[in-house]
């Protein structure tokens, strides 16, 4: 054999070029590495892309009074577990060290140990504790949430699910809108909690805003209830967390809190009808002579389709098609003239407009402000 080792750091080299077996503990510690590794690298895509330019929207960075109850529930439960998962582990890991099988011992069974009442009440008891206080925190949050009377300055909002995009109307101030929810921020001086009807217009949807609540569904025929009391002004992101067709994915939704003040401007701007009078009255013709108006409505027009979002006040919203592309005028003409190339499988036909009558019918939609 022409093996030359010289270190003491070979040896488990020469060994294995011997073809004596490596020590029992290798297997087992490459899993863990692998493990660890695995873990580590999921643990750091939750974290990157939290920052300020993409915000992720994260369930561990609540900013709204349901969540952050659901957050600090979730931590206790995770803490708890992680407390036994140190406990269990050290305890296996210590019997796997101290009662090894030695070289040299001869092999017999290790004492066996039968009946103690001691072990059998620990392992009865203590798992029964944690059982309970987990189920009573649980449930004490539950009660919060699902319990929680509206107050008389809560907001009401109905959101309805359509395939692929997010209907919202404000009842008390006649108010309809699309994918983009205003709704006020809420301070301990001036509390203004939003309670959101969730209703569906075809299959079930979710709503789902992770950093203001958790999921709640909206489901055909029935009526869910949820509400959210955000403490921080801002844009949080969700979107529909229940697959209900081809678009699922790009049915995203937006939630702008507002200021008290900046509410109520948004609202009273909403609540207006169009201008009759418009600058762009070819593109209007186009509009109101085509099948838009079968599913578009814009208040103060004739058209007033429900199957598709209103757009009364299209201009007031970042994004076009739930969230899937931003508002600008380049956009809004691909958007009529073939929805799928931004969202295969929308539910809008592409209209097989000319170019003018494209050209005129978005000069007139960028408008509707
Ligand atoms: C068969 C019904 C139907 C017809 C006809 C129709 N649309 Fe739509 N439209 C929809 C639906 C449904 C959506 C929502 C698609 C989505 O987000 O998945 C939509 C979305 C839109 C949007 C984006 C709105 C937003 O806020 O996201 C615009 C703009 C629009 N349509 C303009 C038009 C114009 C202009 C016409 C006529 C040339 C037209 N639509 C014809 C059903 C229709
Ligand atoms: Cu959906």
């Amino acid at each position: 054999m022409q093996y030359r080792f010289s270190s003491g750091r070979n040896k488990l080299r020469r060994r294995i070029a011997e073809g004596v077996p490596a020590p029992i503990w290798v297997r087992p510690a490459i899993g863990l590495v692998v493990l660890l590794t695995g873990v580590l690298l999921a643990a750091s895509l939750c974290i990157a892309g939290t920052g300020a330019e993409h915000p992720i929207p994260s369930a561990i960075q609540p900013e709204s009074t349901p969540a952050d109850a659901v957050y600090h529930l979730s931590f206790l439960v995770v803490s708890i577990d992680a407390a036994v998962f140190v406990v269990v582990f050290a305890l296996l890991v210590y019997a796997l060290v101290r009662f090894r099988q030695r070289s040299g011992e001869p092999e017999r069974e290790p004492p066996q140990v039968y009946g103690s009442t001691q072990i059998e009440l620990a392992w009865i008891v203590i798992p029964l504790l944690l059982v309970i206080i987990l189920f009573l925190a649980t449930s004490r949050v539950i009660h919060a949430v699902q319990d929680a009377r509206k107050p008389a300055s809560a907001v009401e909002v109905t959101a309805i699910g359509h395939q692929y995009w997010w209907e919202f109307r404000y009842p008390k101030y006649g108010v309809v809108t699309a994918n983009e929810l205003h709704i006020p921020v809420s301070t301990s001086a001036r509390t203004m909690p939003t309670f959101l009807q969730l209703l569906s217009a075809d299959t079930d949807h979710s709503f789902w805003v992770p950093q203001l609540a958790g999921k709640t569904d909206l489901i055909p025929n029935r009526s869910n209830e949820m509400w959210i009391e955000p403490h921080e002004a801002g844009i949080y992101l969700g979107q529909c967390a229940q697959y209900c067709g081809t678009q699922h994915a790009k049915m995203l939704l937006r939630v702008s809190v507002d200021t008290p003040e900046e509410f109520s401007a948004w609202i009273s701007a909403q609540a207006k009808p169009v201008a009759a009078e418009t600058t762009e009255a070819a593109g209007k013709r186009v509009f109101e002579t085509t099948a838009c108006v079968n599913c578009h409505a814009i208040q103060g027009t004739t058209a007033n389709g429900r199957f598709g979002p209103d757009l009364t006040h299209l201009m007031s919203r970042k994004t076009i098609a739930s969230g899937a592309a931003d508002n600008t005028a380049e956009n809004l003409r691909m958007w009529i003239q073939n929805p799928d190339a931004i969202k295969p499988g929308s539910l809008m036909p592409a209209m097989k407009m000319t170019d003018p009558e494209l050209d005129a019918l978005v000069r007139y939609l960028r408008t509707l402000r």
